[in-house]
């Protein structure tokens, strides 16, 4: 049997009752007012305690959310980690710089002048023009009143290049000499003891008195000249010629002519040499500032037909 707080009793089943705490140390024979005083305070501080319970709860649950909160932020937003930036200092390549070659020196030719090593231009590239192409050019067949639109005149079946050059008549068999064809005259020299052929229509003339240089002018202003030197050392034509016009020995050419007669050739075969005694005879074939020769054949014929007469 229990009664309620109005102390009424309820029978129809056991009730337990528990003194209110407020109630604890509260003697019944304490006066009304203590005892009242002593419940209103510790009620106060029932209250006080029953409001600070939540407060605690309330806090710790805020604490504990915003623990997780920061592990959650932690684990699912922290910002990955800024990609390391790698920054490659690429140095430049050197640039090689190729040092411009030094200009090649400008070679200053010696002005010495050696005329072995300067190769002349040959009597043989400057004939002038041969029509027939007989081996005369059209101006020696014009002065030997050969066809020069034939190549055989005489129709002997030598050509008139081939004639003249062996001292045979190009325009007829008879004579067949050519010193009996009209075409040539003799030149004979009183003095050094040579003569020779020379065409006609050319005009020869001595120099000098001694006749030691005879000209031979022909109408196209081609000159041959016949000059004696003095060889008191009897030197070869081989050695005087290389001291005489300084050339190498090498350079100039060996020939005979018709009469047998030995001789060389410069290399520009615009000069022949021969030998006698104490003399040099030259033969020079000038043709002045043209570019062409009309007359070679007719000095090749002064050359052929050159001789040496009377005693050595
Ligand atoms: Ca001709
Ligand atoms: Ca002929």
């Amino acid at each position: 049997m229990a009664e309620d707080k109005d102390n009424k009793v309820t029978a129809d089943y056991d009730k337990v009752f528990v003194m209110p705490e407020e109630y604890h140390g509260v003697r019944p024979d304490q006066p009304r007012e203590v005892v009242r005083e002593k419940i209103i305070t510790k009620t106060k501080i029932v209250r006080k305690k029953s409001r600070a319970l939540p407060m605690v709860v309330i806090f710790a649950l805020f604490i504990t959310v915003s623990l997780l909160s920061y592990i959650g932020y932690l684990t699912y937003f922290k910002p990955a980690p800024e990609p390391e930036v790698i920054v490659k200092v690429v140095e430049p390549e050197p640039v090689v710089v190729e040092p411009e070659p030094e200009p090649e020196p400008v070679v200053v030719p010696s002005q010495e002048f050696d005329p072995a090593k300067i190769e002349p231009i040959k009597l043989s590239e400057m004939f002038d023009v041969d029509v027939d192409d007989d081996g005369l050019t059209d101006a020696e067949e014009f002065l030997l009143e050969t066809d020069y639109q034939r190549p055989d005149s005489d129709q002997d079946s030598y050509l008139d290049g081939v004639e003249l050059e062996n001292l045979y008549n190009p325009i007829g068999s008879d004579p067949a000499r050519l010193e009996f064809s009209g075409l040539v005259s003799t030149y004979v020299n009183p003095t050094f003891d040579y003569d020779l052929f020379y065409p006609k229509g050319w005009f020869a003339r001595s120099v000098d008195p001694k006749n030691s240089e005879i000209v031979f002018s022909s109408p196209m202003n081609e000159n041959v000249s016949v000059l004696v030197l003095e060889n008191t050392a009897q030197l070869t034509l081989a050695e005087w010629y290389s001291v005489q016009i300084d050339e190498a020995e090498a350079n100039i050419v060996e020939f005979e002519n018709h009469n047998n007669m030995k001789g060389v050739r410069s290399p520009d075969e615009f000069t022949v040499y021969f030998a006698r005694g104490e003399y040099i005879y030259v033969i020079d074939y000038d043709i002045g500032l043209k570019e062409k020769a009309s007359y070679p054949h007719l000095f090749e014929l002064l050359v052929q037909s050159f001789v040496f007469t009377g005693q050595e």
